[in-house]
């Protein structure tokens, strides 16, 4: 059997390190590009990494950057994969306000680099565009893939970019190219700043009395609520079909983040209203009020259906915020073989 190879941008995120699980598991070997910090942001891959000198290595990291185009052009060269999962990118709506032009030029135009650099070196790859409903913004629910894009953030604007870019590529060049537009999806390994994983981790320190109030802003928006561990399953799926096609991917449920927020509290044992408190700063001046996806398109050709739903993620979340907090696991036979220095070192 061929040994397939994938390259994944933003390996080190939430969903770069779910695909890394399942990609491994599926016999893949897989190579990921991490960005150079001066601190290590590999804490969610760190127990899947071996030491490269060890023979049945199949994980390889590269220092990259989706603004240096010379670079990822290089790596495919390298990697020579058989599928590009492209998942980097600043991917937080409310800083894309803030940072909207670095939001294009890594979200938007960093996609353009790597089809571009795929296009040139002439690699067969395949190719996945992490696509967002974000791009959907004022579109009244459920919105599914032929629903009219209305972003509403500088983020989605991007998004918008590099969906057509994806497109594009598809329509001009032949390439196996596909957008997953993936309604919200959460774990335990959520960036820290998203309202789910904010709420949970404020539930479980109050309860241990580290802390008393968490402040939010809209309560009222509405999301269509995930589990992100299932959402990579669908991404491998696409760029496992004869033809490249677009798909959303979604519960098909939604909720406010006030339900939300009631969820992860009562799972605690807490109520909400004893410990939110508003701050206007979380605002964005404009929001996406209601988020409701139609993945029946993706269950009858992937075969993808979710089981997660938001209350029983509200558990999970809360319950691994909790243990967190009762101390970090003993280490596993993978970790103590972890060595940072070896980490990202070429
Ligand atoms: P995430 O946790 O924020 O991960 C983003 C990844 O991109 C990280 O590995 C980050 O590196 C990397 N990155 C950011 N800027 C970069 C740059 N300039 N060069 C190279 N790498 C860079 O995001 P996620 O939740 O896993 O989402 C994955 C993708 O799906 C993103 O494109 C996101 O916009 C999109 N998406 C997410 C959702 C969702 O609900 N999670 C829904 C739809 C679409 P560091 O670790 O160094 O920061
Ligand atoms: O958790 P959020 O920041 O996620 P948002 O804006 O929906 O974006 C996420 O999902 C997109 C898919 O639709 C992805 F493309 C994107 O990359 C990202 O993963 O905010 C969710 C809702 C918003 O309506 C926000 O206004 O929660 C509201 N909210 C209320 N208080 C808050 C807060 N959001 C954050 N981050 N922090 C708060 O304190």
């Amino acid at each position: 059997m061929t040994v397939k190879t994938a390259l994944i941008t933003g390996i080190t995120g939430q969903d770069g390190s779910y695909l890394a699980e399942l990609l491994l598991r599926n016999g893949y070997v897989v190579h990921g590009i991490v960005r150079r910090a001066s601190t290590f942001n590999t804490h969610r891959i760190d127990h899947l990494y071996r030491d490269p000198h060890e023979p049945d290595t199949r994980l390889f990291l590269h220092y990259g950057d989706l603004t240096d185009g010379t670079r990822i052009s290089a790596l495919l060269e390298k990697v020579q994969p058989d599928e590009v999962y492209h998942l980097a990118g600043q991917s937080h709506v409310r800083v894309s306000f803030d940072e909207p032009e670095f939001t294009g030029d890594a979200t938007g135009l960093g996609t353009t680099r790597l089809l571009e650099a795929i296009r040139t070196t002439g690699l067969p790859c395949r190719f996945y565009q992490a696509s967002s409903s974000e791009m959907f913004g004022a579109a009244p629910p459920p919105q599914h893939e032929e629903t009219r894009f209305h972003p509403r953030s500088p983020y989605g604007v991007a998004k918008v970019y590099a969906y057509w870019m994806t497109r594009n590529y598809r329509e001009a060049y032949g390439m196996y190219a596909v957008n997953g537009i993936l309604f919200n999806h959460e774990s335990p390994r959520r960036g820290p700043t998203f309202v789910t994983r904010k709420v949970a981790t404020a539930a479980a320190r109050i309860t241990a009395g580290l802390q008393d109030v968490v402040y939010l802003g809209n309560l009222d928006a509405r999301r269509d609520w995930g589990y992100a561990a299932e959402y990579v399953e669908a991404m491998w799926r696409m760029l496992q079909q004869d033809d490249p096609d677009d798909y959303v991917i979604a519960t098909g449920v939604s909720y406010s983040v006030r339900e939300f927020v009631e969820q992860c509290f009562a799972h605690a044992g807490l109520d909400w209203r004893d410990h939110v408190r508003f701050d206007e700063r979380y605002l964005r001046p404009t929001e996406v009020d209601n988020l409701v996806g139609d993945a029946s398109k993706a269950e009858r050709i992937l075969g993808w259906r979710p089981t997660v739903t938001a209350p029983q993620l509200a558990g999970i979340m809360v319950d691994a915020e909790m243990a967190a907090l009762r101390g970090p696991a003993v280490p596993t036979e993978e970790m103590t073989k972890f060595s940072p220095s070896v980490l990202v070192a070429q």
